[in-house]
């Protein structure tokens, strides 16, 4: 009974396309619409529990700001993931290359597994993307290091990264931080691409945005 409840539950959500989830598949048959660059907010992940233990990324002297989540090929609503590859093995000149931008090695060969294996890229191009839409997007000084906590709203955030990128606008963004509408840490920022790398507006997955008043982002250690 239970479970012909959860399959209806689950057809009622597809249908009326509530469901900003991941597609049910593990086959690279259905093609992806756009890509969606996440940027962690470092400080934010190195205060939780799993950051605590994650030294490499997180150990006093790193002193990362935003960095690269992942780049996930995205549907219209919901995405792909670990789709089928012969090539699942992340080797160790690949991770190496990554680390300054992405640092840590569980997160790069996780990053690739689930979603660069649906990027319709060979693995070597898959981050090569990643560091190329990087680049793209400039980060306004004040986040470069901040060495006090930043106490903003998710507008100012968005329009200071507007201002210092020519061509961005604000519907190609989406801030993420923690449930609370008072006050929130700032976990990640979200930029939409198209499949050939430009910017573009985002999807529904970007729906679900930052709703604080104020956005609170820890400082670099
Ligand atoms: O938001 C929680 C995790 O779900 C995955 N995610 C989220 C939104 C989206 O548009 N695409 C997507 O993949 C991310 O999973 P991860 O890559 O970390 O395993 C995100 O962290």
């Amino acid at each position: 009974m239970a479970s012909v409840f959860f399959r209806f539950c689950v057809v009622v959500l597809f249908v009326s396309g509530w469901a900003v989830a991941p597609a049910l598949s593990r086959s690279n048959d259905r093609i992806f619409d756009y890509f969606t660059l996440s940027l962690s907010w470092s400080p934010t992940y190195c205060s939780s529990k799993s950051g605590r233990k994650d030294r490499n990324q997180c150990q006093s002297g790193r002193r990362y700001a935003f960095v690269v989540h992942g780049l996930w090929p995205q549907y219209e609503n919901g995405w792909p993931q670990y789709c089928k590859t012969n090539h699942y093995w992340v080797g160790r000149g690949q991770i190496k290359r990554m680390l300054d931008i992405m640092p840590s090695k569980r997160l790069i060969i996780h990053e690739w597994k689930k979603h660069g294996t649906c990027s319709r890229l060979g693995q070597k191009e898959y981050f090569k993307l990643v560091r190329t839409l990087y680049k793209k997007i400039l980060t306004p000084a004040r986040y470069i290091a901040p060495s006090r906590p930043l106490l903003i709203t998710p507008e100012t955030l968005i329009s200071d990264f507007i201002k210092t990128n020519k061509g961005l606008k604000a519907s190609m963004l989406s801030v993420q931080c923690g449930n609370s509408r008072n006050r929130a840490r700032l976990s990640e920022l979200r930029i939409c691409f198209s499949k050939k790398g430009q910017l573009i507006d985002c999807g529904a997955n970007e729906r679900r945005k930052c709703r604080a008043k104020t956005l609170v982002l820890p400082p670099v250690r």
